[in-house]
């Protein structure tokens, strides 16, 4: 079998591109060309996979890619994937995220191959914006941010609060031109699929992380700091105990007789809910939905919701610190001129149908990404370069 990997040098590429390869697939990954190496990701697989140079804004660039490949299976990861840039570049977002996807649309509907050619679209959470769905549960079984609580009172059965989620069902209500890009691309692949029969499918994809995420990400942003942090606490020979307290209106963290200080962490909202799982378990999910004999589109998330500030304590305590305030700037330039403020993807539908389940628990994803850019941090510092 044969795989076309659009985004091979993103986060989810390079783990898809590890599972096909694991798959026994002949991967074909398209990189742009750049003026620094992207490859990071996946110069361990480079022996193993072929990389063609393209860019899907470029649409008989991509045809001749899809006709020179040949393949079984494509998949479109790629895409001007960050929310707060496209309201700086909402033009140059609708072009790779919305038009792209139209690029790749055609050159499979005038390919020889068009009928055994499998498509996967990179759809998105963000196209729910700021709606949901909502039902009512009994309040002695409410879901709160940390999962399912139960209220020992047996009063509590008249009770019924609403639980808010967003399924297949839910109307897309897009809060950014990032979102309305990705939701233009997800109309269009049904109505290629309704209009000429192509089998393609899309993942609506809830925030998925990992020790790969783009640095520009709020999880690992978080996590490369802690990282960066306990490395320069290491080198002074300090604890967080030994930090002079200083308050928000501070920028900087340091130690009485040490003349070096370290820069506070700046973020935005820590607000925003999130439904955050780990991007291994979701490239799987990539894989089964193209598995099926008819394309259909799948939410793909963990049922769980959590704040910034809660994936702030999970990762922060991992290192040991229980109280992080003293080292967070709320930095109004991290602010989005529209923000989606609650995310919370039931993925019944994905369980069922394709037999996915999610591996990697919101504490496990923390933990993974602190301990990974912990050892990181150190090696550098140490003067070892790693990826
Ligand atoms: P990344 O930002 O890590 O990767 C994006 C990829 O797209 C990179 O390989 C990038 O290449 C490539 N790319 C960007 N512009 C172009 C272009 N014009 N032509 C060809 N390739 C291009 O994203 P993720 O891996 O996190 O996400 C993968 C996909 O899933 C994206 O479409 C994203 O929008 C979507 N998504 C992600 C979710 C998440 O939580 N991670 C959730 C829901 C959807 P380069 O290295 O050259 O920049
Ligand atoms: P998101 O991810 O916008 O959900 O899109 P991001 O990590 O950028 O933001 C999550 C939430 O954190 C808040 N936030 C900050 N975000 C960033 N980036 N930087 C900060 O300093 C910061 N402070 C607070 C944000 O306001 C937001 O509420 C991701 C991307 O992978 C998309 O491509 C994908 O489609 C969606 O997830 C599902």
């Amino acid at each position: 079998m044969k795989a076309l990997i659009f985004g091979i040098t993103g986060q989810d590429g390079s783990y898809l591109a590890e599972l096909l390869l694991e798959k026994g697939y002949q991967v074909t990954g398209v990189t742009r060309r750049v003026s620094v190496n992207t490859h990071c990701r996946i110069k361990h697989i480079l022996p193993k996979i072929n990389l063609v140079e393209g860019d899907i804004t470029d649409g008989f660039n991509v045809s001749k890619i899809i006709n020179d490949v040949d393949p079984d299976e494509i998949y479109n990861l790629a895409a001007q994937s960050h929310v707060g840039t496209s309201f700086k570049q909402p033009s140059l977002t609708w072009d790779i995220t919305g038009c792209g996807v139209l690029n790749i649309l055609e050159a499979i509907r005038y390919s020889a191959s068009k009928s055994h050619i499998r498509f996967y679209q990179a759809s998105s959470s963000e196209m729910f914006g700021k709606n949901f769905s909502q039902e009512k549960v009994p309040s002695r079984c409410l879901e709160n941010v940390l999962g399912t609580i139960v209220v020992d009172d047996p009063t509590a059965d008249a009770i019924c609060e609403h639980k808010k989620y967003q399924d297949e069902n839910t109307p897309f209500v897009p809060q950014s031109p990032y979102a309305i890009a990705k939701l233009a691309a997800h109309h269009l692949v049904r109505n290629y699929r309704e209009s000429y029969g192509i089998h393609g499918s899309c993942g609506i994809l809830f925030n998925h992380e990992s020790e790969r995420r783009g640095e520009h990400f709020v999880t690992r942003k978080i996590t490369k700091w802690i990282g960066e942090f306990r490395s320069w606490l290491d080198h002074q020979g300090l604890e967080p105990s030994n930090l002079t307290k200083s308050g928000p209106e501070h920028d900087i963290l340091f130690a009485s007789g040490h003349q070096d200080s370290f820069p506070k962490l700046r973020l935005g909202n820590l607000d925003a809910k999130r439904d955050w799982g780990h991007a291994e378990d979701y490239v799987n999910a990539m894989w089964l939905m193209l598995q099926q004999e008819e394309p259909d589109d799948y939410v793909v998330a963990t049922g769980e919701t959590y704040t910034v500030r809660q994936f702030l304590d999970a990762a922060f305590a991992r290192i040991g610190v229980k109280d992080w305030n003293d080292y967070v700037v709320i930095d109004p330039k991290f602010y989005r001129p529209a923000e989606v403020d609650y995310l919370l993807g039931i993925p019944t539908k994905a369980e069922n149908k394709l037999g996915w389940e999610r591996q990697v628990s919101f504490t496990q994803l923390a933990e993974r990404m602190v301990d990974y850019d912990v050892e990181k941090a150190r090696l550098q510092r140490s003067g070892i370069q790693t990826v």
